[in-house]
């Protein structure tokens, strides 16, 4: 290298690091996402326009229930006006608003919608304004009141959005308690009570059948009110139900969500923390013993140190977040499962998940620490390297052999680019400490 390149080289670097500690991220990456986002939504325009979602080695479009909810443009939007993809948000925000209609035949999984459909239209209108968004919102949640018609309250899992008629009466704490946030906000902008009302009753539920060691297990029937399934955990199924107690207490102000939140990660830290084996992780138990029933840790499971930065311990969060880098540099992208005992892969799948990105998205704007800008362009670039089509973004089969498989998940706009996004952009872009983001990454404002 030639001395004046190398000067050159190092004012470049040091201003990189300087913007970086500054949280003012990498602007170059920023635009690369941005151009991603374009990437994909062009394959969906051209071969999914007006379905839920693109199948992106097929070329086709799949919707979840034989006729489309647009989840793709629903949850795209915030993220492209985030982006500053102003044509793209307005190509979404016309079907949504001209076409959306949820006066379906159809029985549908209440927890997808609200997050996704949901949420995706409350974010808009916080951010848009336009009313419409706000019109359908509310014509979703009283669609979906009906979830809370069992003897305990707790929602069943199914719902028609034409009848109201309702099934699946085993359900699951995050099931369960992921609509805080939604039908909070909904209750909000509506200055009607009862979705919040019914959505903390849920989680209230939940959790006074905690056991005597303050855990909750995986399945429990709704209208019995009898655990299932009494394996307990952070994982997919519980997730989001502790998530939301955290989320609910903070943009609500709700100090029963506070104290049922303090009280669940105390037992959380007690029984489900694991240190024996290289790092930090958090094991499966029984929720009445608390002894190990697994060592299995996955990509679900990496939403956790976001919500760790939430709750103020920091600490735990960047030890936290070592062990999941650890779980992506495994094979180049995470597994959707890991024993990390051994250190071997049990479900080898990678359906696109963002929560590994959300940790990193929270770690940083929380610490301002730039190894987890790095940390977010080595995520960035193994989806670039391996996921990447000629049409969007594919899912993984397999994360040893890279195998792709035909999915693209609509949250992979409303969270995996849009927490990368936020990664590497400016602070300006969306001031962290002003939003909440449903589990969905749709961001609804703390005060108006
Ligand atoms: C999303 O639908 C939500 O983040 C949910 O809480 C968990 N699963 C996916 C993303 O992995």
């Amino acid at each position: 290298m030639k001395p004046q390149r190398k000067t050159t080289f190092l004012i470049a670097a040091s201003f990189v690091f300087t913007a970086a500690a500054f949280g003012q991220g990498s602007p170059l990456l920023a635009d690369s996402v941005r151009k991603e986002c374009l990437h994909a939504w062009e394959g969906y325009r051209q071969y999914a326009w007006g379905h839920d979602e693109l199948l992106p080695l097929s070329k086709k479009p799949h919707d979840w229930y034989g006729t489309p909810l647009y989840l793709t443009p629903v949850d795209a939007f915030d993220t492209m006006v985030l982006m500053g993809l102003t044509k793209e948000a307005g190509e979404a925000k016309e079907i949504i608003v001209d076409s959306l209609s949820f006066d379906k035949d159809i029985s549908v999984r209440a927890f997808e919608i609200i997050i996704r459909e949901l949420g995706g239209l409350l974010s808009a209108y916080e951010l848009d304004g336009d009313k419409r968004f706000l019109l359908l919102a509310e014509d979703l949640g009283n669609r979906l009141l009906p979830i809370y018609g069992s003897k305990t309250g707790m929602p069943y899992r199914n719902v028609n959005l034409r009848t109201g008629k309702v099934s699946e009466p085993v359900s699951n704490p995050a099931e369960i308690g992921t609509a805080l946030v939604e039908f909070g906000t909904l209750s909000r902008l509506t200055g009607n009570p009862v979705y919040y009302e019914k959505a903390k009753n849920a989680s209230a539920q939940v959790f006074n059948r905690r056991s005597r060691i303050g855990l909750v297990g995986t399945w429990i029937n709704v209208e019995t009110g009898e655990w299932v399934d009494k394996s307990s955990h952070i994982s997919g199924a519980i997730d989001s139900y502790y998530e939301y107690l955290l989320k609910a207490s903070i943009l609500f102000n709700d100090a029963d969500c506070r104290r049922m939140w303090q009280e669940s990660i105390v037992s959380i830290n007690r029984y489900l923390q694991d240190t024996a084996h290289a790092g930090l992780w958090y094991q499966h138990v029984d929720m009445d013993s608390g002894k190990c029933l697994e060592t299995h840790f996955g990509s679900l499971d990496a939403f956790f140190p976001a919500v760790l930065v939430l709750s103020g311990d920091t600490a735990r969060a960047r030890r936290l977040e070592a062990s999941c880098y650890r779980m992506w540099k495994l094979c180049g992208v995470e597994p959707e499962e890991l024993d990390y005992a051994p250190m071997s892969v049990t479900d080898p799948s990678y359906v696109l998940r963002p929560e590994i990105i959300e940790s990193a998205y929270y770690l940083y704007r929380r610490t301002r620490d730039p190894q987890y800008l790095s940390m977010g362009e080595e995520f960035f670039s193994g989806l670039v390297r391996y996921c990447r089509t000629e049409t969007g973004y594919a899912s993984l089969k397999d994360v040893r052999t890279k195998e792709k498989e035909d999915s693209m998940e609509s949250f992979f706009f409303a969270e995996t680019l849009k927490y990368l996004y936020l990664l590497f952009a400016p602070e300006s872009a969306l001031p962290f400490d002003k939003v909440i983001f449903n589990t969905e990454a749709h961001p609804v404002w703390m005060t108006r």
